[in-house]
């Protein structure tokens, strides 16, 4: 082989591995996910079907500053009066409450915001699911009390909801779900870490 004709080779193998490492971690390459997905674009409605959505991810907090939930009440040791009112009582670190924006219009509608301290700004949710057998994934679809958290927490960080009518005997699970402002999980800066949310079971008799 001439020299040509093996700087040719060298250089034609050089681009090849060149493109494949750009392309591998070109962190857009998926970027048109939208353009090619058979799911009907988002337009800020929740769509039971499921959709395509095309917001950005937006900004994401330090990690001293990761969103962290306890549920105060109740707790593993509740046991509560049948159809009888209690108070779900939530406390959460590393979240700016009062954010919340339209659910009807403008779900998943904005990327996450951090406030001047870098602390995600956004709410929560607090939903209750009965539990029929403890082995199997609870049903998503069904649940026995769901409501956002949608005020400024008192204490700067404490966030509660009244459920009205109690609820009927049986094993629960009551579970957070913290959430930017515009309702997507909160996002957090690195992968190995403690969970935002907290879930906790308790009976009722
Ligand atoms: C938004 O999308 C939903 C679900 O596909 C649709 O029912 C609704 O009419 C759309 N709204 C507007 C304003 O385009
Ligand atoms: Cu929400």
């Amino acid at each position: 082989m001439s020299l040509l004709k093996k700087s040719l080779v060298i250089a034609a193998i050089l681009a090849v591995y060149i493109a494949l490492v750009v392309f591998a971690t070109d962190p857009n390459s998926d970027n048109n996910v939208c353009k090619k997905s058979k799911k009907q674009l988002f337009n800020g409605t929740q769509n039971p079907n499921g959709e395509c959505v095309t917001t950005v991810l937006g900004e994401i907090p330090s990690k001293e500053k990761m969103t962290s939930t306890v549920i105060l009440f109740p707790n593993e040791n509740t046991v509560l009066k049948a159809n009888t009112a209690f108070t779900v009582k939530t406390k959460t670190n590393f979240l700016t409450t009062g954010f919340f924006d339209d659910p009807a219009k403008q779900y998943y509608l904005f990327p996450q915001t951090l406030d001047n301290n870098g602390v995600i700004q956004g709410h929560s949710h607090v939903t209750i699911q009965q539990i029929q057998n403890p082995n199997e994934p609870l049903d998503a679809q069904v649940f026995a009390f769901f409501k956002g958290l949608n005020d400024p927490a008192a204490n700067g960080n404490e966030l509660d909801v009244q459920v009205d009518k109690g609820l009927p005997a049986g094993n629960y699970r009551v579970c957070t779900m913290v959430a930017s402002f515009a309702h997507q999980p909160t996002l957090m800066p690195i992968a190995q870490r403690g969970a935002q949310d907290d879930c906790r079971r308790f009976t009722v008799k």
